[in-house]
C-alpha cells in the first residue's frame, strides 16, 4: 500500500516538473499578432504571429518572428535619449534623405514608446509601416 502511494506520488511530482519545464522553455505567454506594411515599395503586407513572455518588449516579438521565420529580418540603431530606433525591416530601411521610417502602431494608433520600450498586450495587434514624415 505504502509502495503504491509512493509511487503515485513520484509520478504526480515528475508530472509536475515536466509542466514546470514546459512552462519555462516553451512558448512565451503572451500572443500577439504583427504585421509589416510597405505600400511605398509595392509590398504586399505580411503578418505574423508570435509572443512574448508576460511585460515582454516588441522587440522579443521581433526576434522570436526571425527565429520562427528567418525570411523576416530587421535592424536597428541606438539612440542615446530614446533607445532602439527600428532602422530596417526586411531590408527595407528608413532614411532621412527621403523622410522615410518605420511607423509603429498598434492597430492603427501610433506607439508612444519605441520597439525596447513597448509592452504589447495580449492579442495586440502591431503594424509596422514604412511611411514617410514631412517637414
Ligand atoms: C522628429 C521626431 C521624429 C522623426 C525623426 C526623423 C528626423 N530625422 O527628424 C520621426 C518621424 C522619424 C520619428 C519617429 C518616431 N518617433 Co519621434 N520624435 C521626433 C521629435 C518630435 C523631435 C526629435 C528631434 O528632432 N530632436 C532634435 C534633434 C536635434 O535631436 P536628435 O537626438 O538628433 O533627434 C533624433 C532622435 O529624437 C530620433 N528619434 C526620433 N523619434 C525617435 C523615437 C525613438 C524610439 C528613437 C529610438 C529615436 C527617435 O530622431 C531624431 C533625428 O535623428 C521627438 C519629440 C521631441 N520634441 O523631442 C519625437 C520622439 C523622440 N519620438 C517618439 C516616438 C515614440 C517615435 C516613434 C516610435 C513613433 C512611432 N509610433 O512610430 C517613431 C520611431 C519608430 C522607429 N522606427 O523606431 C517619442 C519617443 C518617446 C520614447 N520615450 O521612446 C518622442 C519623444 C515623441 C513623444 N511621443 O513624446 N520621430
Amino acid at each position: 500500500m505504502a509502495s503504491t502511494r509512493m509511487a503515485i506520488l513520484s509520478m504526480v511530482i515528475l508530472v509536475f516538473s515536466i509542466q514546470g519545464t514546459l512552462t519555462i522553455a516553451g512558448e512565451a505567454s503572451v500572443p500577439l499578432s504583427l504585421s509589416v506594411v510597405d505600400v511605398l515599395n509595392g509590398k504586399s503586407p505580411q503578418t505574423y504571429f508570435t509572443s512574448v513572455g508576460e511585460r515582454g518588449v516588441l522587440l522579443g516579438a521581433l526576434s522570436r518572428i526571425h527565429k520562427s521565420h528567418p525570411d523576416f529580418t530587421y535592424t536597428t540603431t541606438l539612440d542615446q535619449n530614446y533607445g532602439l530606433r527600428l532602422e530596417s525591416v526586411n531590408g527595407v530601411a528608413g532614411n532621412p534623405r527621403d523622410q522615410t521610417f518605420w511607423l509603429l502602431l498598434s492597430e492603427k494608433t501610433p506607439l508612444d514608446v519605441g520597439i525596447g520600450c513597448y509592452i504589447p498586450a495580449p492579442n495586440e495587434h502591431i503594424v509596422l509601416n514604412f511611411t514617410t514624415w514631412h517637414k
